[in-house]
């Protein structure tokens, strides 16, 4: 008979199972900055869980609001029907996200999240008479989750290659990953705007009258922290104008505070037409997501609808009421707390550490933007990430949560560190360093 509890039934997600199931890192309690591990140790989270827990761990006034509302309204069924709270987060996250995005669809992952953005966007076309623009267009090196659209726009290799055929009519402008000229840039590195061009080309291949949209990350995240290159986004966004492309940003990172304002659209200047965002829309504690449109859009399917139901879109869990309780009671400590500037600060301070590190071994490149960076560790011949795995293992018996992507060592601390907070991240990422050969 099978042993119940063991490691065996659970098949993890992005993760190394047998290795995990020889070595386990297990944690089960968490509280402001740090986890403890089945073994009762410290372990510092220096990724916000996965770039998600933005006002620290465990807050009495998230879990509370979530007990009140399972209590209360424990669900509401998202078709036809409503309840309060999901309203009011929509508009809460309305008046936090860029004017004129008006409009929030919920969702309850991030991978739904960018789903949904694509969805709307061909049927806005449809909608206005414009059905032939149908193409979607990503860029290399992108992550959108693991749906069928966001990976069909994504451009990670190993993401994509297992999977079939993906979506047609998708093609992907460059990535923005300059080492040679922009090494060890701190913020937006110097070279890179022209790489919005490639869009260029791709529209002079398939002509504007196909394309519908295209979506990026605002910074790259996923595939090793990759931040855009001066006015590489306002290129973008001149180029979707010029051709009647929509801009969508994936801000499922970057929304709420990571980068110091409330979204990365903010941050940089630069209004897309739809934004999906997720993870610490309630602060991690229970899955949502959502896609955040343009008046313009919605105003045009409600407008342009020629079926009472104006968007055959949706979901079980679209807007749940605990969700959505959680989500209120997340933005409240943001506002509240006013973490969204003291992020802006903490990076900072987060641009002086990381870059000391930089003649540490291996070390080959390191970037950072707002409340993340990255260092890059060389790879060891013919074994790319082997480096980087044996970083986070090592890390963890030290004490430290460590995200890495290949040989990339990210870092996205909740946005409540403090400085003693990412001196200890370092001091534990230099020791490791210098263990590793
Ligand atoms: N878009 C972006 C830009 C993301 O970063 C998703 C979509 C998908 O979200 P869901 O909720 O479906 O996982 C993501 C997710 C990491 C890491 O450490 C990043 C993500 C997830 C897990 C780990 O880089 N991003």
């Amino acid at each position: 008979m099978k042993r119940l509890n063991d490691l065996e039934s659970y098949w993890m997600p992005f993760t190394a199972n047998r290795d995990f199931k020889n070595d386990p890192r297990i944690v089960v309690s968490a509280d402001g900055m740090y986890y403890k591990s089945e073994t009762g140790k410290d372990i510092l989270d220096s990724a916000a869980g996965l770039w998600c827990v933005n006002a620290g761990h465990n807050r009495p006034e998230i879990t509370s609001a979530i007990s009140q509302q399972a209590a209360t309204l424990d669900y509401a069924p998202s078709f036809q029907y409503g309840h309060p709270k999901a309203f009011e987060l929509a508009s809460r996250v309305a008046d936090l996200f860029p004017k004129g995005l008006d409009h929030v669809f919920f969702t309850n992952s991030g991978s739904e999240a960018v789903d949904t953005t694509l969805k709307i966007a061909l049927a806005y076309h449809r909608a206005r008479g414009k059905g032939t623009k149908t193409r979607l267009i990503g860029r290399e090196r992108g992550y959108h989750g693991v749906g069928f659209g966001g990976i069909s726009v994504g451009g990670m290799p190993r993401n994509r290659q297992y999977f079939g055929t993906l979506l047609t009519g998708v093609d992907h402008i460059s990535h923005t990953y300059l080492p040679d000229q922009n090494q060890f840039s701190k913020g937006s590195p110097e070279h890179g705007e022209h790489l919005a061009n490639t869009l260029e080309d791709i529209v002079a291949l398939h002509d504007a009258s196909t394309i519908a949209s295209v979506i990026v990350e605002p910074i790259a995240g996923s595939t090793g922290v990759l931040p855009p290159p001066k006015n590489y986004l306002k290129r973008l966004r001149e180029i979707c104008d010029k051709h009647d492309i929509l801009l969508i940003f994936d801000e499922v990172i970057t929304g709420f505070g990571r980068l110091g304002k409330a979204t990365a659209s903010e941050y940089f200047g630069v209004t897309p037409d739809i934004i999906s965002c997720a993870k610490a829309i309630t602060n991690g504690i229970i899955p949502m997501g959502a896609a955040v449109v343009s008046k313009k859009i919605h105003d045009t399917m409600m407008d342009e609808a020629d079926m009472p139901i104006e968007l055959f879109h949706g979901y079980t869990y679209s807007g749940h009421p605990i969700a959505s309780a959680a989500g209120l009671a997340a933005l409240d400590i943001y506002r509240d707390e006013d973490l969204f500037n003291k992020a802006a600060k903490t990076a900072k301070y987060l641009e002086n550490v990381v870059h000391q590190l930089k003649n540490d071994k291996n070390v080959i490149d390191i970037r950072n933007l707002g409340l993340v960076a990255a260092i890059e560790i060389a790879p060891r011949p013919g074994q790319v990430g082997a480096r980087g795995f044996e970083a986070m293992k090592k890390a963890w018996h030290k004490g430290l949560m460590l995200r890495v992507t290949g040989d990339t060592l990210a870092f996205s601390p909740p946005l409540i560190a403090e400085n003693h907070d990412i001196d200890k991240i370092f001091e534990i990422v230099s020791e490791v360093l210098r263990e590793l050969d």
